[in-house]
Protein backbone atom coordinates (compact mmCIF):
# COMPACT_ATOMS: atom_id res chain seq x y z
CA UNK A 1 0.00 0.00 0.00
CA UNK A 2 1.51 3.08 -1.13
CA UNK A 3 1.62 6.03 1.09
CA UNK A 4 0.99 9.88 0.43
CA UNK A 5 4.15 11.27 1.95
CA UNK A 6 3.99 14.88 3.34
CA UNK A 7 7.08 17.23 3.24
CA UNK A 8 6.28 19.55 6.21
CA UNK A 9 8.40 23.02 5.90
CA UNK A 10 8.79 25.62 8.06
CA UNK A 11 5.68 28.01 8.54
CA UNK A 12 5.19 30.54 6.52
CA UNK A 13 4.86 32.64 9.23
CA UNK A 14 8.31 32.39 10.72
CA UNK A 15 10.93 34.17 9.31
CA UNK A 16 13.13 32.55 7.08
CA UNK A 17 16.08 34.40 8.75
CA UNK A 18 15.66 36.17 11.84
CA UNK A 19 16.42 39.81 10.93
CA UNK A 20 15.21 41.04 14.18
CA UNK A 21 17.14 39.70 16.51
CA UNK A 22 20.02 41.75 17.55
CA UNK A 23 23.85 40.56 16.76
CA UNK A 24 25.72 39.02 14.02
CA UNK A 25 23.53 35.54 13.90
CA UNK A 26 20.55 35.63 12.29
CA UNK A 27 19.78 32.41 11.63
CA UNK A 28 19.11 30.00 14.67
CA UNK A 29 16.78 29.72 17.66
CA UNK A 30 18.27 30.95 21.04
CA UNK A 31 15.41 29.32 22.97
CA UNK A 32 17.56 26.81 25.17
CA UNK A 33 17.49 22.99 23.88
CA UNK A 34 14.33 21.17 25.02
CA UNK A 35 12.50 24.30 25.74
CA UNK A 36 8.57 24.27 25.52
CA UNK A 37 8.54 27.52 24.05
CA UNK A 38 9.92 26.33 20.87
CA UNK A 39 6.92 23.95 20.27
CA UNK A 40 4.21 25.76 21.14
CA UNK A 41 6.23 28.55 18.46
CA UNK A 42 6.12 26.12 16.11
CA UNK A 43 2.13 25.06 17.00
CA UNK A 44 0.90 28.58 16.56
CA UNK A 45 2.74 29.35 13.66
CA UNK A 46 1.29 26.25 11.85
CA UNK A 47 -1.71 27.73 13.19
CA UNK A 48 -1.65 31.09 12.22
CA UNK A 49 -0.50 29.97 8.65
CA UNK A 50 -3.72 27.23 8.40
CA UNK A 51 -6.00 29.95 9.14
CA UNK A 52 -4.61 32.00 6.70
CA UNK A 53 -4.82 35.51 9.52
CA UNK A 54 -0.75 35.79 9.31
CA UNK A 55 -1.72 39.48 8.23
CA UNK A 56 -4.49 40.08 10.96
CA UNK A 57 -2.60 38.66 13.88
CA UNK A 58 -0.95 41.29 16.45
CA UNK A 59 1.02 38.95 18.72
CA UNK A 60 1.61 40.43 22.13
CA UNK A 61 4.19 38.88 24.09
CA UNK A 62 5.71 40.80 27.27
CA UNK A 63 9.01 40.04 28.94
CA UNK A 64 9.97 36.44 30.00
CA UNK A 65 11.14 33.95 27.06
CA UNK A 66 7.76 34.84 25.61
CA UNK A 67 9.63 38.04 24.56
CA UNK A 68 11.54 36.60 22.02
CA UNK A 69 8.74 35.39 19.47
CA UNK A 70 9.01 38.98 18.44
CA UNK A 71 12.67 37.55 16.16
CA UNK A 72 10.58 34.67 15.27
CA UNK A 73 6.83 35.56 14.07
CA UNK A 74 6.97 37.28 10.40
CA UNK A 75 3.48 38.94 11.53
CA UNK A 76 2.77 41.68 13.60
CA UNK A 77 4.18 41.74 16.78
CA UNK A 78 4.51 44.05 20.52
CA UNK A 79 6.79 43.30 23.06
CA UNK A 80 5.41 44.43 26.09
CA UNK A 81 6.34 45.15 30.08
CA UNK A 82 6.17 42.01 31.74
CA UNK A 83 2.58 41.66 32.83
CA UNK A 84 0.97 43.95 30.45
CA UNK A 85 -0.03 42.23 27.54
CA UNK A 86 -4.30 41.90 28.22
CA UNK A 87 -4.15 45.57 28.62
CA UNK A 88 -1.92 46.34 25.39
CA UNK A 89 -3.76 44.08 23.77
CA UNK A 90 -7.37 45.12 24.92
CA UNK A 91 -5.66 48.51 23.53
CA UNK A 92 -5.04 47.18 20.01
CA UNK A 93 -8.68 44.95 19.99
CA UNK A 94 -10.34 48.00 20.71
CA UNK A 95 -8.97 50.52 18.56
CA UNK A 96 -8.14 48.07 15.39
CA UNK A 97 -10.82 45.59 15.78
CA UNK A 98 -9.99 44.20 12.69
CA UNK A 99 -7.06 42.66 13.98
CA UNK A 100 -6.91 39.27 15.93
CA UNK A 101 -5.14 39.67 19.22
CA UNK A 102 -2.94 37.07 20.73
CA UNK A 103 -1.24 36.91 23.88
CA UNK A 104 1.40 35.03 24.65
CA UNK A 105 2.80 35.34 28.38
CA UNK A 106 4.77 33.37 30.94
CA UNK A 107 3.10 31.80 34.28
CA UNK A 108 5.52 34.22 36.20
CA UNK A 109 4.15 37.06 33.87
CA UNK A 110 0.47 35.74 33.80
CA UNK A 111 0.15 34.25 37.43
CA UNK A 112 2.19 36.91 39.30
CA UNK A 113 2.77 40.71 38.51
CA UNK A 114 0.02 40.76 35.53
CA UNK A 115 -3.06 38.37 37.06
CA UNK A 116 -5.01 41.67 37.75
CA UNK A 117 -4.94 42.60 34.04
CA UNK A 118 -5.37 39.36 32.89
CA UNK A 119 -8.33 38.47 34.56
CA UNK A 120 -9.98 42.07 34.11
CA UNK A 121 -9.75 40.94 30.51
CA UNK A 122 -10.80 37.85 30.62
CA UNK A 123 -14.10 39.45 32.50
CA UNK A 124 -14.73 41.78 30.38
CA UNK A 125 -14.82 38.90 27.24
CA UNK A 126 -11.78 41.17 25.33
CA UNK A 127 -11.46 39.81 21.64
CA UNK A 128 -8.56 37.68 22.28
CA UNK A 129 -6.77 34.54 22.44
CA UNK A 130 -4.56 34.01 25.04
CA UNK A 131 -1.29 31.15 25.33
CA UNK A 132 -0.40 30.65 28.36
CA UNK A 133 3.15 29.07 29.03
CA UNK A 134 3.41 27.23 32.49
CA UNK A 135 6.75 25.86 32.90
CA UNK A 136 6.42 25.99 36.61
CA UNK A 137 8.96 28.87 37.17
CA UNK A 138 10.03 32.38 36.10
CA UNK A 139 12.75 30.65 33.47
CA UNK A 140 14.59 33.71 31.74
CA UNK A 141 15.24 34.99 34.86
CA UNK A 142 17.46 32.02 35.78
CA UNK A 143 14.77 29.76 37.74
CA UNK A 144 12.99 31.65 40.85
CA UNK A 145 9.52 30.50 41.92
CA UNK A 146 6.38 31.02 40.16
CA UNK A 147 3.03 31.17 41.16
CA UNK A 148 2.53 27.88 39.18
CA UNK A 149 5.87 25.92 41.25
CA UNK A 150 4.74 23.02 42.61
CA UNK A 151 4.77 22.32 46.91
CA UNK A 152 8.38 20.90 47.41
CA UNK A 153 9.81 21.94 44.20
CA UNK A 154 13.31 23.49 44.34
CA UNK A 155 13.93 26.41 42.35
CA UNK A 156 16.12 29.31 42.85
CA UNK A 157 14.42 31.34 45.33
CA UNK A 158 13.00 28.11 47.08
CA UNK A 159 16.00 25.97 47.84
CA UNK A 160 14.60 23.61 49.98
CA UNK A 161 11.36 23.29 48.24
CA UNK A 162 8.18 25.20 47.51
CA UNK A 163 7.08 25.70 51.68
CA UNK A 164 3.27 26.13 51.20
CA UNK A 165 2.51 27.22 54.93
CA UNK A 166 4.98 29.93 53.70
CA UNK A 167 4.84 30.71 49.99
CA UNK A 168 1.23 29.35 49.14
CA UNK A 169 -0.31 26.74 46.74
CA UNK A 170 0.37 26.47 43.12
CA UNK A 171 -2.32 28.71 41.18
CA UNK A 172 -4.74 26.95 38.67
CA UNK A 173 -5.36 29.37 36.74
CA UNK A 174 -7.74 27.36 34.06
CA UNK A 175 -9.71 26.38 37.18
CA UNK A 176 -9.82 30.32 38.39
CA UNK A 177 -10.69 31.91 35.13
CA UNK A 178 -13.46 28.97 34.59
CA UNK A 179 -15.34 30.79 37.45
CA UNK A 180 -15.71 33.70 35.30
CA UNK A 181 -18.86 34.34 33.12
CA UNK A 182 -17.94 35.46 29.82
CA UNK A 183 -14.64 33.35 28.66
CA UNK A 184 -15.38 31.03 25.88
CA UNK A 185 -13.01 28.36 25.85
CA UNK A 186 -10.97 27.16 28.14
CA UNK A 187 -8.69 24.26 27.98
CA UNK A 188 -4.89 23.27 29.48
CA UNK A 189 -2.84 21.22 27.42
CA UNK A 190 0.58 19.66 27.92
CA UNK A 191 3.79 19.74 25.16
CA UNK A 192 5.04 16.60 25.94
CA UNK A 193 4.26 13.50 24.10
CA UNK A 194 3.46 13.48 20.73
CA UNK A 195 -0.59 12.61 21.22
CA UNK A 196 -0.39 15.57 23.92
CA UNK A 197 0.91 17.56 21.37
CA UNK A 198 -1.35 16.87 18.83
CA UNK A 199 -4.29 17.79 21.53
CA UNK A 200 -2.36 20.84 21.54
CA UNK A 201 -2.45 21.70 18.29
CA UNK A 202 -6.23 21.27 18.22
CA UNK A 203 -7.07 23.18 21.19
CA UNK A 204 -4.66 26.10 19.66
CA UNK A 205 -6.88 25.96 16.65
CA UNK A 206 -9.51 26.24 18.39
CA UNK A 207 -8.24 29.34 20.13
CA UNK A 208 -7.45 30.57 16.51
CA UNK A 209 -11.36 29.81 15.16
CA UNK A 210 -12.61 31.87 17.82
CA UNK A 211 -10.22 34.58 17.60
CA UNK A 212 -11.14 34.52 13.98
CA UNK A 213 -14.29 34.42 14.40
CA UNK A 214 -14.78 37.11 16.68
CA UNK A 215 -16.46 35.00 19.36
CA UNK A 216 -14.71 36.22 22.76
CA UNK A 217 -12.02 35.30 25.14
CA UNK A 218 -9.95 31.98 24.82
CA UNK A 219 -7.85 30.71 27.04
CA UNK A 220 -4.92 27.84 26.45
CA UNK A 221 -2.50 26.78 29.19
CA UNK A 222 0.31 24.77 28.42
CA UNK A 223 2.26 22.69 30.31
CA UNK A 224 6.44 23.55 29.31
CA UNK A 225 9.49 22.18 29.54
CA UNK A 226 12.17 24.69 30.92
CA UNK A 227 15.32 21.55 31.12
CA UNK A 228 17.67 24.36 31.99
CA UNK A 229 16.21 25.83 34.99
CA UNK A 230 14.63 22.52 36.48
CA UNK A 231 18.29 20.82 35.68
CA UNK A 232 16.88 17.84 34.20
CA UNK A 233 17.41 16.00 30.98
CA UNK A 234 14.58 16.33 28.35
CA UNK A 235 12.69 12.80 29.03
CA UNK A 236 12.94 13.34 32.85
CA UNK A 237 11.05 16.76 32.17
CA UNK A 238 8.58 15.10 30.16
CA UNK A 239 8.12 12.84 33.15
CA UNK A 240 7.93 15.69 35.06
CA UNK A 241 5.05 17.60 33.60
CA UNK A 242 3.12 14.11 32.90
CA UNK A 243 3.37 12.79 36.21
CA UNK A 244 3.78 15.38 38.83
CA UNK A 245 2.38 18.78 36.92
CA UNK A 246 -0.55 17.33 35.98
CA UNK A 247 -1.27 15.89 39.77
CA UNK A 248 -2.34 19.86 40.25
CA UNK A 249 -2.92 21.08 36.33
CA UNK A 250 -5.23 17.96 35.53
CA UNK A 251 -5.19 18.34 31.46
CA UNK A 252 -8.54 18.76 29.65
CA UNK A 253 -11.35 21.15 28.53
CA UNK A 254 -12.63 23.22 31.28
CA UNK A 255 -15.27 25.00 29.03
CA UNK A 256 -15.99 25.24 25.23
CA UNK A 257 -19.24 27.54 24.25
CA UNK A 258 -17.10 28.19 21.08
CA UNK A 259 -20.11 26.04 19.14
CA UNK A 260 -22.87 28.42 20.43
CA UNK A 261 -21.51 31.66 21.09
CA UNK A 262 -22.22 34.33 18.66
CA UNK A 263 -19.73 35.67 16.09
CA UNK A 264 -19.88 39.32 17.72
CA UNK A 265 -17.40 41.94 15.74
CA UNK A 266 -16.50 44.74 17.69
CA UNK A 267 -17.54 48.15 15.70
CA UNK A 268 -14.66 50.64 14.68
CA UNK A 269 -13.81 52.48 17.02
CA UNK A 270 -15.48 55.95 16.89
CA UNK A 271 -13.96 58.95 15.00
CA UNK A 272 -14.22 62.21 17.03
CA UNK A 273 -14.06 65.47 15.70
CA UNK A 274 -10.23 67.07 16.00
CA UNK A 275 -12.34 70.47 17.70
CA UNK A 276 -14.44 68.64 19.81
CA UNK A 277 -11.26 66.80 21.26
CA UNK A 278 -9.36 70.04 21.46
CA UNK A 279 -12.20 72.02 23.11
CA UNK A 280 -12.78 69.32 25.75
CA UNK A 281 -9.11 69.01 26.32
CA UNK A 282 -8.44 72.66 26.28
CA UNK A 283 -11.57 74.93 27.06
CA UNK A 284 -11.62 78.12 25.78
CA UNK A 285 -9.08 80.14 27.39
CA UNK A 286 -10.39 83.12 29.61
CA UNK A 287 -9.34 86.19 29.57
CA UNK A 288 -7.14 86.23 32.61
CA UNK A 289 -3.65 85.92 34.03
CA UNK A 290 -1.04 88.48 32.78
CA UNK A 291 1.22 88.47 29.62
CA UNK A 292 3.50 85.71 29.81
CA UNK A 293 6.56 87.82 30.01
CA UNK A 294 5.11 89.56 33.10
CA UNK A 295 7.43 89.51 36.08
CA UNK A 296 6.22 90.97 39.49
CA UNK A 297 9.20 92.46 40.76
CA UNK A 298 8.22 93.77 43.81
CA UNK A 299 10.57 93.18 46.86
CA UNK A 300 8.65 90.97 48.78
CA UNK A 301 8.83 87.64 45.92
CA UNK A 302 12.66 88.81 45.89
CA UNK A 303 12.95 85.16 48.12
CA UNK A 304 9.90 82.37 47.15
CA UNK A 305 7.36 82.79 50.05
CA UNK A 306 6.46 79.80 52.35
CA UNK A 307 2.46 79.24 52.92
CA UNK A 308 0.87 76.80 55.10
CA UNK A 309 -2.29 76.08 55.21
CA UNK A 310 -3.70 73.36 58.09
CA UNK A 311 -7.10 71.89 59.52
CA UNK A 312 -9.65 69.26 59.47
CA UNK A 313 -10.10 67.13 56.34
CA UNK A 314 -13.40 68.18 55.33
CA UNK A 315 -12.55 72.52 56.04
CA UNK A 316 -11.81 73.25 52.20
CA UNK A 317 -7.99 73.42 53.27
CA UNK A 318 -6.82 72.21 50.58
CA UNK A 319 -8.43 73.95 47.98
CA UNK A 320 -7.71 77.10 50.04
CA UNK A 321 -3.91 76.07 48.60
CA UNK A 322 -5.17 75.30 45.51
CA UNK A 323 -6.69 78.74 44.84
CA UNK A 324 -3.47 80.73 46.66
CA UNK A 325 -1.38 78.22 44.25
CA UNK A 326 -3.64 79.36 41.06
CA UNK A 327 -3.75 83.05 42.00
CA UNK A 328 0.14 82.81 41.72
CA UNK A 329 0.15 80.98 38.40
CA UNK A 330 -1.96 83.96 37.24
CA UNK A 331 0.62 86.39 37.92
CA UNK A 332 3.20 83.90 36.34
CA UNK A 333 4.99 82.75 39.94
CA UNK A 334 6.69 79.42 39.49
CA UNK A 335 4.52 77.52 42.48
CA UNK A 336 4.04 74.48 44.29
CA UNK A 337 1.05 73.05 46.37
CA UNK A 338 2.05 69.76 48.28
CA UNK A 339 -1.17 68.03 50.23
CA UNK A 340 -0.93 65.82 53.36
CA UNK A 341 -3.60 64.16 54.82
CA UNK A 342 -4.58 61.12 56.66
CA UNK A 343 -5.89 57.94 55.30
CA UNK A 344 -9.20 58.94 57.06
CA UNK A 345 -9.10 61.96 54.43
CA UNK A 346 -12.42 63.45 55.90
CA UNK A 347 -12.36 64.55 59.84
CA UNK A 348 -8.71 63.89 60.26
CA UNK A 349 -6.20 66.56 59.67
CA UNK A 350 -5.06 67.71 56.61
CA UNK A 351 -2.73 70.49 55.32
CA UNK A 352 -0.94 71.75 52.22
CA UNK A 353 2.15 73.94 51.88
CA UNK A 354 2.25 76.06 48.94
CA UNK A 355 5.23 77.87 47.66
CA UNK A 356 5.68 80.53 45.33
CA UNK A 357 8.72 81.66 43.84
CA UNK A 358 9.76 83.74 40.87
CA UNK A 359 12.84 80.97 40.68
CA UNK A 360 12.75 77.56 40.28
CA UNK A 361 11.40 75.90 43.57
CA UNK A 362 14.01 73.82 44.87
CA UNK A 363 11.63 71.24 47.47
CA UNK A 364 7.76 71.57 47.63
CA UNK A 365 8.21 70.74 51.13
CA UNK A 366 7.83 72.83 54.54
CA UNK A 367 9.07 71.25 57.29
CA UNK A 368 10.59 74.56 59.77
CA UNK A 369 9.51 78.36 59.29
CA UNK A 370 6.58 79.81 57.25
CA UNK A 371 5.76 83.05 56.24
CA UNK A 372 2.06 82.47 56.52
CA UNK A 373 0.30 79.54 58.38
CA UNK A 374 -3.96 79.67 58.46
CA UNK A 375 -4.72 77.45 61.23
CA UNK A 376 -8.89 76.69 61.53
CA UNK A 377 -8.16 74.11 64.00
CA UNK A 378 -6.38 73.59 67.35
CA UNK A 379 -4.67 70.75 66.88
CA UNK A 380 -3.45 72.03 63.72
CA UNK A 381 -2.10 75.12 65.53
CA UNK A 382 -0.78 73.64 67.78
CA UNK A 383 0.95 71.01 65.79
CA UNK A 384 2.18 73.95 63.30
CA UNK A 385 2.64 77.01 65.77
CA UNK A 386 6.70 76.30 65.66
CA UNK A 387 6.71 76.89 62.17
CA UNK A 388 5.85 80.65 62.92
CA UNK A 389 8.72 83.21 63.00
CA UNK A 390 9.33 86.59 63.94
CA UNK A 391 7.39 88.20 60.88
CA UNK A 392 5.26 85.47 59.90
CA UNK A 393 1.47 86.02 59.50
CA UNK A 394 -1.13 83.88 61.29
CA UNK A 395 -4.65 83.65 60.41
CA UNK A 396 -6.94 81.37 62.92
CA UNK A 397 -10.18 80.81 63.59
CA UNK A 398 -10.64 82.98 66.69
CA UNK A 399 -14.25 81.83 67.38
CA UNK A 400 -13.03 78.03 68.53
CA UNK A 401 -9.39 78.26 69.00
CA UNK A 402 -7.30 79.65 71.74
CA UNK A 403 -3.55 81.18 70.80
CA UNK A 404 -0.79 79.18 72.09
CA UNK A 405 2.47 81.34 73.09
CA UNK A 406 4.27 82.71 69.95
CA UNK A 407 7.73 84.58 68.83
CA UNK A 408 7.05 88.44 69.83
CA UNK A 409 6.65 89.89 65.81
CA UNK A 410 4.11 87.31 64.48
CA UNK A 411 1.61 89.49 62.66
CA UNK A 412 -1.88 87.48 64.28
CA UNK A 413 -4.98 87.77 62.70
CA UNK A 414 -8.33 85.92 64.48
CA UNK A 415 -11.44 86.16 61.75
CA UNK A 416 -14.27 83.49 62.57
CA UNK A 417 -14.45 82.62 58.83
CA UNK A 418 -17.08 79.48 59.68
CA UNK A 419 -19.40 82.04 61.06
CA UNK A 420 -19.49 84.10 58.09
CA UNK A 421 -19.49 81.60 55.85
CA UNK A 422 -22.62 80.02 57.31
CA UNK A 423 -24.63 83.45 57.71
CA UNK A 424 -23.49 83.80 53.82
CA UNK A 425 -25.83 80.32 53.33
CA UNK A 426 -22.65 77.99 52.51
CA UNK A 427 -20.12 76.86 55.40
CA UNK A 428 -17.76 75.91 52.14
CA UNK A 429 -17.10 79.14 51.07
CA UNK A 430 -15.05 79.78 54.81
CA UNK A 431 -11.90 79.48 52.69
CA UNK A 432 -12.67 82.97 50.76
CA UNK A 433 -13.59 84.47 53.58
CA UNK A 434 -10.21 83.78 54.76
CA UNK A 435 -8.38 84.93 51.83
CA UNK A 436 -10.22 87.89 52.44
CA UNK A 437 -9.36 88.10 55.97
CA UNK A 438 -5.79 87.55 54.21
CA UNK A 439 -5.67 90.40 51.67
CA UNK A 440 -6.65 92.71 54.95
CA UNK A 441 -3.65 91.98 56.73
CA UNK A 442 -1.13 91.87 53.90
CA UNK A 443 -2.30 95.61 52.81
CA UNK A 444 -3.01 97.06 56.30
CA UNK A 445 0.21 95.78 57.24
CA UNK A 446 2.10 96.93 54.04
CA UNK A 447 3.64 93.31 52.89
CA UNK A 448 1.81 94.11 49.87
CA UNK A 449 2.56 97.30 48.29
CA UNK A 450 1.68 99.44 45.66
CA UNK A 451 -0.08 97.76 42.86
CA UNK A 452 0.06 94.59 44.42
CA UNK A 453 -2.66 95.46 47.04
CA UNK A 454 -5.28 95.89 44.34
CA UNK A 455 -4.29 92.97 42.45
CA UNK A 456 -4.22 91.01 44.93
CA UNK A 457 -8.04 90.83 45.19
CA UNK A 458 -8.12 91.23 41.21
CA UNK A 459 -6.36 88.07 40.60
CA UNK A 460 -7.96 86.40 43.53
CA UNK A 461 -10.98 86.67 41.37
CA UNK A 462 -9.42 85.91 38.53
CA UNK A 463 -8.92 82.44 39.83
CA UNK A 464 -12.14 82.22 41.25
CA UNK A 465 -13.70 82.55 38.18
CA UNK A 466 -11.21 80.22 36.50
CA UNK A 467 -11.88 77.61 38.89
CA UNK A 468 -15.65 77.80 38.73
CA UNK A 469 -16.31 79.09 34.94
CA UNK A 470 -19.53 76.94 34.85
CA UNK A 471 -21.04 78.08 38.09
CA UNK A 472 -21.97 82.04 38.18
CA UNK A 473 -23.67 81.57 41.75
CA UNK A 474 -20.40 79.81 43.14
CA UNK A 475 -18.60 82.74 41.56
CA UNK A 476 -20.64 85.30 43.20
CA UNK A 477 -20.73 83.48 46.72
CA UNK A 478 -17.00 83.56 47.04
CA UNK A 479 -16.48 87.10 45.81
CA UNK A 480 -18.79 87.76 48.74
CA UNK A 481 -17.27 85.48 51.19
CA UNK A 482 -13.58 87.36 50.25
CA UNK A 483 -15.09 90.79 50.73
CA UNK A 484 -16.98 89.82 54.00
CA UNK A 485 -13.64 88.04 55.05
CA UNK A 486 -11.51 91.33 53.91
CA UNK A 487 -14.35 93.50 56.21
CA UNK A 488 -14.19 91.82 59.29
CA UNK A 489 -10.28 92.50 59.64
CA UNK A 490 -11.00 96.00 58.66
CA UNK A 491 -13.73 96.47 61.08
C1 LIG B 1 8.27 45.06 35.77
C2 LIG B 1 9.31 43.97 35.72
N1 LIG B 1 9.46 43.14 36.78
C3 LIG B 1 10.37 42.15 36.73
C4 LIG B 1 11.13 41.98 35.62
C5 LIG B 1 12.18 40.90 35.59
N2 LIG B 1 11.73 39.76 34.83
C6 LIG B 1 12.05 39.60 33.54
S1 LIG B 1 11.53 38.14 32.93
C7 LIG B 1 10.88 37.69 34.42
C8 LIG B 1 10.27 36.35 34.67
C9 LIG B 1 9.56 35.78 33.54
O1 LIG B 1 9.03 34.56 33.92
P1 LIG B 1 7.78 33.93 33.19
O2 LIG B 1 6.76 34.99 32.97
O3 LIG B 1 7.38 32.72 33.94
O4 LIG B 1 8.33 33.56 31.74
P2 LIG B 1 9.42 32.48 31.27
O5 LIG B 1 10.69 33.25 31.17
O6 LIG B 1 9.46 31.39 32.29
O7 LIG B 1 8.91 32.02 29.97
C10 LIG B 1 11.08 38.68 35.36
C11 LIG B 1 10.65 38.62 36.77
C12 LIG B 1 10.97 42.87 34.54
N3 LIG B 1 11.68 42.76 33.43
N4 LIG B 1 10.05 43.84 34.61
S1 LIG C 1 15.05 29.53 30.38
FE1 LIG C 1 13.49 27.94 30.26
S2 LIG C 1 11.74 28.95 29.34
FE2 LIG C 1 13.51 30.22 28.92
S3 LIG C 1 14.32 29.55 26.97
FE3 LIG C 1 15.41 28.40 28.51
S4 LIG C 1 14.23 26.54 28.75
FE4 LIG C 1 12.94 27.99 27.72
Amino acid sequence: MSKEIVKFGKSPVFFDSFTRRPGPVKTNMHYCPGCGHGILHKLLAEAIADRGIQEKVMLVAPVGCAVMAYYYFNCGCISVPHGRAPAVGTGIARVAPDKMVISYQGDGDLAAIGFNEFIQAANRGEKMSVFFVNNSNYGMTGGQMAPTTLPGQKTTTTPYGRNVEVDGYPMKVCELLNSLDVPVYIERCALTSTANIQKARKSIGKALDNLRDRKGFSFVELLCACPINLRKSAADMNKFIDEEMTKYYPLGCFRDRSAESESKPLPPPPIHDPETVRSLLYPKKLDIGVAHTFRNESKLFDRELRLKMAGFGGQGILSLGIMLANMAKLRNFNVSWLPSYGPEQRGGSANCSVIVSRNKIGSPIIDSSCDLLIAISQTALDKFKDEVVPGSVLIYDSSTMTLPPLPEGVIICGVNASEIALKLGNAKCANSVLLGALAAVLKKNNILEGGDKADFDKVFNEAVFESFSSKPEVIELNRLAFVEGEKAVNA
